[in-house]
This record gives structure tokens, sequence and C-alpha cells, in this order.
């Protein structure tokens, strides 16, 4: 429990609550928002609400209080967090990881930008490496303004000494451009960037001039623009990518925008592109020939036998080219720029036989929940990834808990939860999992359509309590759409619509756009596009769908996650309205509902509410016995402990573990408190009185 903090705040750790019910908990949340401490805890876990204001509680000088404090001595802070995760590491030489879930807008990425802060002390490249990843991975949703549109699981590595000396990037990219959102990068070069730098690019400073911002349909202003631009390009600068790269990066913006105005028109059976003027922008862009790009978007190359031949595409495919293109060299570059920070970050010349191990702090922070008006496959991916992370913890917040109680020896009584494993088999199990459903509608020859898919969805799920459509529930009002499935998820009901599901997971791009890239004499661009080396007639092997490929990374994503012993920040989003004062009771309830934490409290609690190694309880206690004060001469601290607690009438409630003495309940620490208090105010009495030689 935090000391430094009085009881007009609440309690600022929820294990303390004196019933664990849903109206406590939530009159102390509420209680603790409008105080301003936007930071709480059960436990080690930390809960966080967004307060939508600027809160002067991240400077330097906060970080240093925090440093090598115990949890319960300072305010609740990610600070004290992150520190607890970083001592960890170096007292047991363990790898440890920070995962922050919550919501989309309950405040993950400030909250990962904050303990970042803290953890990296001196590497300015790490931090860099976040404003840029920022710029080209996040757009502005319904839900939030810098809505993560990727997930990101950052290690930082530390030396024997504790120092960090590198790090590595996973990202999680999903959502493309033009598909919903428009990435800020995307802004900020329309925007902010020089005019003679936009001219070179052939780009007008209008944003409504491009289709793809258009349909992205969230025109955002920001009056940041060309500050925003500076520094990203600066941060690209300082993490060492070269004058080339950071050129061929805004080409390629460009060339996403040009591509997005591209019109096909017909004359009879041929395909033609209308505004023709533009196909020599895109040349010039991707360093390529004129009539290679048009051919590329007009025609693709088919082998028949032993011949290969030129075949036109049709109006609906030379579109569906197009977009796939813009698509594809966006979620390339990203990834490219994700490994060249990467190349640069990473750990070298570490030798541990010389150094000794090295160890690890992850972080994660990733998309949250998501429920728009329409739901797709992205959103489907993204709260499928969320169902993942709560599983992880259920499981590792009970796990470790016991853990705990295991090696300490003390016994532990099992405490049920609410078990998702149900939504995370529905989406993933093998053969009958919603992936595996539409990776067998996307294998089948000839044309499968979405609809078909849905009607394979419910022929195997029709039984599956989280799963229905409007098929199967014709007078489900809530399902408007014949072409919605909807999952009850454990934050929530989504309805899907399949429309695009199978598209979006077959992620196909024309080959004949591969060899395109590849044969620039752009050197950057080149080299994102090793594969258009292959010709036609070489075989190439059927790629992995895009649920695989998610399902993969998000199982070895969890399984990473487990190995290491994890702290949990949770986030939540007190209103929809972004507003710093509003606390919308009914919308944080479900949150805290959905999120598990009254049975987190509970947990914590059935077990033990406070647990403290014996050296430090005597130190913050020992005051108040005889036996203990100023010193004891009994054979260990934990002979000495007993005997403090022996002489205040608590040993019924407490237990002695090996190394750590644990409190049931929170009474008795509010008691010891208390006579502490009282002691230290008798000892100040009792020096004032000295000083005033009234003594
Ligand atoms: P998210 O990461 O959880 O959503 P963000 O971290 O982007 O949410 O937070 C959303 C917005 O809330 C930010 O842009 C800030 O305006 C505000 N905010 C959040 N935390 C703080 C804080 N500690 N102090 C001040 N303002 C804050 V998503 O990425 O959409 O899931 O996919
Ligand atoms: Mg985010």
């Amino acid at each position: 429990m935090a000391e430094h903090e009085s009881l007009e705040f609440g309690k600022a750790d929820f294990v303390l609550l004196d019933n664990v019910s849903l109206e406590e908990f939530m009159a102390n949340l509420k209680l603790r928002f409008e105080k301003g401490r936007i930071y709480s805890y059960i436990g080690e876990v930390v809960v966080s609400v967004n307060p939508y204001r600027a809160m002067n509680i991240y400077g330097r000088d906060t970080i240093e209080q925090y440093k090598g404090r115990e949890l319960y001595e300072r305010p609740p802070h990610l600070f004290a967090i992150a520190d607890a995760a970083y001592k960890a590491m170096k007292r047991r030489n363990k790898d440890t990881c920070i995962v922050i879930s919550g919501e989309s807008g309950a405040g993950k990425t400030e909250d990962m930008s904050v303990t970042s802060v803290c953890l990296y002390r001196v590497k300015n490249m790490l931090l860099k490496s976040n404003c840029v990843l920022e710029a080209f991975g996040n757009a502005k949703t319904n839900r939030n303004d810098n809505s993560s549109r990727f997930g990101k699981y950052m290690d930082i590595n530390f030396d024997f000494k504790g120092d960090p000396i590198g790090g590595h990037i996973n990202n999680y990219l999903l959502e493309k451009v033009g598909v919903k959102s428009v990435f800020k990068c995307i802004f900020q070069l329309v925007k902010g960037a020089p005019d003679a730098q936009l001219r070179s690019l052939h780009i007008q400073r209008d944003p409504t001039a491009y289709t793809y911002i258009k349909v992205g349909g969230q025109i955002k202003s920001s009056i940041n623009d060309s500050a925003d631009f500076k520094a990203v390009t600066d941060a690209m600068k300082v993490i060492g990518f070269t004058t080339g790269e950071i050129q061929t990066v805004y080409k390629i913006l460009a060339t996403i925008l040009h591509l997005g105005n591209l019109k096909f028109g017909s004359d009879g059976d041929v395909t033609l592109i209308e505004n023709s003027k533009l196909v020599s922008v895109l040349g010039d862009l991707l360093s390529t020939k004129d009539e290679n790009v048009e051919k590329a978007l007009l025609y693709r190359t088919v082998a028949t036998g032993r011949d290969v031949i030129d075949k036109q595409h049709t109006h609906q495919e030379a579109s569906y080219g197009r977009d796939a293109l813009a698509k594809a060299i966006y979620e390339r570059l990203f990834c490219w720029i994700v490994g060249r920070i990467n190349d640069i970050i990473e750990v070298k010349n570490y030798d541990a036989r010389v150094h000794g191990k090295n160890t690890v702090i992850g972080v994660l922070d990733i998309y949250g929940f998501e429920i728009f008006q329409n739901n797709s496959f992205e959103q489907f991916c993204i709260n499928y990834c969320n169902e993942k992370l709560q599983q992880l913890f259920i499981q590792l917040v009970l796990k470790q808990e016991q853990e705990e109680y295991q090696r300490e020896g003390i016994p532990w009584k099992h405490i049920d939860y609410f078990n998702n494993q149900i939504i995370v088999d529905l989406v993933e199990q093998q053969h009958k999992g919603i992936f595996a459903v539409l990776d067998e509608a996307c294998m089948n020859v000839g044309k499968v359509t979405d609809e078909m898919f849905l009607q394979a969805l419910n022929g195997k799920l029709a039984k599956h309590a989280h799963y229905t459509s409007r098929k199967l529930s014709p007078t489900d009002k809530n399902l408007e759409f014949d072409r919605d499935f909807r999952i009850r998820h454990y934050a929530g009901d989504v309805a899907y619509s399949v429309v695009g599901f199978i598209d979006k997971n077959k992620d196909t791009l024309f080959q004949d756009f591969k060899r395109l890239l590849y044969n620039s004499s752009n050197p950057v661009l080149k080299a994102m596009w090793p594969e258009g080396k292959l010709s036609i007639t070489e075989v190439t092997k059927r790629p992995l769908t895009a649920a695989t490929l998610f399902k993969n990374s998000m199982i070895s994503l969890v399984e990473n996650l487990a190995s290491k012993e994890p702290y949990y920040v949770r986030c939540i989003k007190p209103n929809d309205v972004k507003s710093p004062l509003l606390f919308e009771h009914e919308r944080c309830k479900h949150q805290v509902e959905y999120l598990g934490l009254l049975e987190n409290v509970r947990v914590r609690r059935a077990g033990f509410a406070n647990r403290q190694t014996y050296p430090r309880f005597l130190q913050r206690y020992k005051m108040i016995s005889e036996f203990t004060w100023p010193n004891h001469d009994l054979p260990s601290d934990k002979e000495a402990v007993k005997r403090l607690l022996q002489g205040c009438g608590f040993e019924h409630d407490v237990a002695y573990g090996k190394t750590k003495v644990f409190i049931r309940t929170p009474r008795t620490i509010f008691n010891l408190e208390e006579q502490r208090a009282e002691m230290v105010k008798r000892i100040v009495l009792f020096l004032q009185k000295v000083w005033r030689g009234t003594l």
C-alpha cells in the first residue's frame, strides 16, 4: 500500500477495500479519478484510467523518486511497475515483461511511452524509433485520434550491470492504407512537408485531392503537421536512415496517394488508364519506365503450359490490383522501417562469456479491443488478439500467485475465473475454428464468395454459445445484416460483416507488381521486394493466408510473454467523448467487469492481501514492538517478525513463508500502519521536547 497518499484519495490498492464488491471498487476508482489519481494497484497490477489531459507526473524528478523503492512506498505509478520489472530482472537475472492492455483509446500507447522513458534511461535511439513508428503505424479512428493500427512488442536488452544496450521490435501490422484509416505520416507529408519536397513528389498540399484520404474519411487537421513532419524526418536521420532511404520512404507515400487517384476506363474490351499522366508520375517515383508501370497495372503475365502470355485485366481486376498494390507497398514499407530500426538498435558485440548474461524486459502495446459501426476482418483479428491477451492474464496472474505460495510453502485454495478460452478456441481451433473455416474457403479453387464462407461458418458453429448470425437468430434485432456474424467476446458482442474476408485473407498481390518493384533502379525500393526476382515460370508456393500468419504470430507472442515474468497495466477508458472530467459509470463498470479486475482483487486477497520480505517488514514496523525496537536479538528476522506479530495479536491473520510474511486481511496492515503512525508521532514529540530542552 502506498503510504504517501492519505485516504482522501481513496485506497491506492484495491486489495485494501473493506468489501470486495463492484460498488466499492467503482466508488474507489471514481474517487481516485476525480482526485487526479489515475493510477492504482491491485497488488502488482497497475490499473490506469486515461485522464485525457496533461498530467504533471512524468518528470525526471518523479522517476528518481521511484528508483529502487518498493511498490507500496510511493503513490501508484507506472514508474513503480517499470522499476519493479527492472529490479526483478536484475535481482533474479530473469527476463520480465510489461503487458499493457485495455480497449481502444484507454491509454495503452501513452502508458507504453511513459514506461519506456523510465526504462531506456539514456537510449535516445529507442525513443526516436517510437516517434517514427507512431507516424507510420497510427491513424485517427472513431475511437481514438491516435489509434495504433499495429501491435508492437519491444524487447529491451540490458547488460549484466543493468544498463540498456539495445533492443528489438516485433510488429503486428494489420490495417493497411486506404482501408479505413489514414496513417499519420500521410497527413504529415501532405500538410507538413516543405513546398519543394512536395513538388518533387508531384503532391498538392490538399488532402482532399487524394481519394485514399477521402475514403479513409477522417481528414485530420493538426496545427503541428509541419513540426511533426520535421520531427519524424529528423528522428529517421538520428536513428541512422540515409538520405536516400528517407527520400524513398516519402516517394513510396507519394506513390500510394497517386495510385489511389488512378482511374480505369474501357474502350470496348480494352481496359485503359484514364488519367495516364499519373503513369509517368509513378514511373518517376518508382524509378522505373512508364511503360512498365502501365503494363503492370493493366496486364498480368500467366504461364499456360510452356507459353507465357500477357492477359489483360478487366476493369474490376485492374482496380483490385491497384488497391492491393497500394496496401502491399505500405505494408512492406512499414516492415522495412521496423527492420532498419532493428538493424540499428540490436545488441552488437555482446559476448556473454565476458559480460555475463544479458537480460530482457519486453514491453507490449497492441491495438485495443474495438467495435466500430462496421467491423471487418481487421477488427476480427484485433479482437482475437485481445482475447489471447486476456487469456494470458487469466493464466499468468493466477499462475504467478500460485507459484509464489508454492515457493514460500504456503497452502493455496483455487479461485474460479470466467475463462475466455472458449472464445479463443472458437477463433483459432484447428479444423473447426473461424480461421480454419476461412482458410478452407480460400483454398477452394473456383470462385468462393464471402457468403459461402458465412454459410460454412453457420454450418460448423451453429451450436456454439459465443457465435451467432442472422441466419441462426433471425429475430435478433441487433443483427441487422444478412452478411453479419456475431461473436460474444469477453469484452462485449461484436457483429462482423463477412464482406472482404476472403480477399483480405488471401491477400494476393499480382506477381507482376513484385517484378515491377524489384526491377526499380532505386536500390532501396528494389531491396524491399526480393521475391520479384522470380520469373513467371518458377514455381511459387501458395503463401500462408493472413489469418494463419496472424494466428501464428499471436501464438508465438503469447508463448514469448508467458516465458517471462509479467507485469500488467490494465487501462480503462473513462468516457467516449475524450473528456478529462467525465467518469461514465456504466462504461467504466463494464471494463472493470470484463477485465476481470474484481476477480483479480479476490485472488489476491483470498490468498493474502499483502506480503513483504522479513527485513522490509521489520524496517517499517519495528518501532511498534519492544522486542524489535531499536534492534532485535532474535536468531533471525523471521523470528523477530513472528514475535512482533504475536505481540500485536495478529498471528492468526498471517502466514510465514520462507522469505516473506503474508498478511491475509488489509485491516491488519491498517492496524500496523496506525500503530506505526502513533509511534512516529510520539517519537517526533519526544525529539521536539529534547530540542526545546523541556525534557
Ligand atoms: P490506446 O493506445 O489505448 O488506444 P492512447 O494511448 O493512444 O490509447 O490514448 C488515447 C488518447 O488519450 C491519447 O492520444 C491522449 O490524448 C490521451 N491519453 C491517454 N493516456 C494519457 C495520459 N497518461 N496523459 C494524458 N493523456 C493521455 V488503440 O492504440 O486505439 O488501442 O488501437
Ligand atoms: Mg495505442
